[in-house]
């Protein structure tokens, strides 16, 4: 044979085949949609040009209002909406018709719509009740509850079918012509701390990741939901890769990886610019080795009191690393002091438009301009 050919024919069989970006963006799902394989292609691709600024129930409530009245203390602030929202899911397995947060998944569909009919991103987490006792995701009176709703356990049967109202409401979500609106699941996160009833303590490893793998092959494979990516986000106390990835359930399970951290107290800013830093450096290794797509997954400072902190702390803390997005926690409007991005009057509102200035800060106007979904 030409040895030219043969080199191309070797080149083409390395490459899996594909006439595409040979293999680089495959998701967990080998079936997701067009749309959720271009949006994995569009966020890896992205971690070189900017950090993507994301928000908890953005356009669900605020400080002084909830929707309809208002629309996000974020755009109040800075004329942008961020680019990735983040919506929670607890309570649907109760068929309730609000979150535990009393956002109506109704809510959540049209905003759904509204975001992806912009460019944005929307990642949503589970923070579901515990299966065996009855009570909340942070009862953690049990370590039995993981075990109780493998196959196998008491517990499975009611699972599946809060995975069926998972799966209904994923299924759910479609812009006007029909097409499935993709989504960035994280379910079972900061599993590295003991506080919810997945968490370190509370089950063992083959239970986590038995956890994970049975619901990522229910909601792909029984219930032929194909517009999810999934991520997998441990607490903020990570020591090294070892401890990142002792739970991870398999490259085939998992598209995103990313951690939570949160800064407490006054004078903690060091720390967190230190701990942050450091554990992303941790996780953009591990992304790189596993072919993810990095992120800060969920990030903040209650009532961020430090007028400086989004320029002097949570830039600094993120700037060198190429991850994909930071979110921060959401803004309560019944809980006194619970928020985590500023809105008008607030003493940081001058720098949170500083930060939103930024070269590498990416906000909604930038995600359109990223065209994330083609
Ligand atoms: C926590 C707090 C709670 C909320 C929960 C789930 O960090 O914000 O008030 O219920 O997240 O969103």
């Amino acid at each position: 044979m030409n040895p030219v050919i043969f080199i191309a024919l070797v080149a083409f069989v390395l490459s899996g085949c594909s006439s595409g970006q040979s293999g680089k963006s495959e998701t967990a799902d080998p079936l997701a949609t067009a749309e959720t394989k271009n949006l994995l292609a569009g966020l890896k691709a992205a971690t070189d040009k900017g950090i993507m600024f994301g928000h908890q129930d953005d356009l669900s409530y605020g400080i002084g209002w909830v929707y309809p009245n208002g629309e996000s203390d974020v755009k109040r602030v800075c004329s942008d909406f961020p680019a990735v929202y983040g919506m929670d899911l607890g309570h649907i397995e109760l068929e309730a018709t609000e979150n535990l947060d009393s956002v109506p998944f109704e809510n959540m569909r049209v905003f759904a719509r509204e975001i992806y009919a912009r460019g944005g991103v929307i990642t949503i987490s589970w923070h579901g009740d515990n299966p065996l006792t009855g009570g909340n995701a942070w009862d953690i009176t049990s370590d039995k509850v993981v075990a109780s709703v493998l196959p196998g356990g008491e517990n499975n049967e009611k699972y599946r079918k809060w995975l069926d109202n998972i799966a209904a409401f994923l299924n759910s979500l479609k812009d006007e012509n029909g097409t499935a609106i993709p989504v960035i699941f994280r379910p079972y996160h900061e599993h590295t701390g003991s506080w919810f009833w997945w968490g370190q303590k509370l089950c063992t490893t083959d239970e986590y990741i038995g956890l994970w793998r049975f619901t990522v092959d229910y909601l792909c494979k029984e219930k032929n939901i194909h517009n999810l990516l999934f991520a997998y986000s441990s607490s903020g106390d990570i020591a090294n890769k070892a401890q990142y990835l002792e739970r991870y359930p398999g490259d085939n399970y998992v598209d995103l990886i990313g951690f939570d951290y949160y800064q407490m107290g006054d004078g903690g800013n060091r720390a967190f610019i230190s701990d942050v830093s450091r554990v992303l450096a941790i996780i953009e290794d591990v992304a790189a080795e596993h072919n993810k797509v990095p992120a800060l997954t969920e990030a903040g400072y209650e009532a961020v009191p430090d007028p400086a902190w989004w320029t002097g702390t949570f830039w600094p803390a993120m700037k060198d690393h190429k991850i994909s997005y930071a979110l921060v926690w959401r803004n309560a409007h019944n809980k006194p002091n619970h928020f985590y991005a500023p809105y008008p009057g607030h003493v940081s509102e001058k720098d949170f438009i500083e930060f939103h200035d930024l070269p590498g800060t990416f906000f909604q106007k930038d995600a359109t301009a990223l065209a994330l979904y083609r």
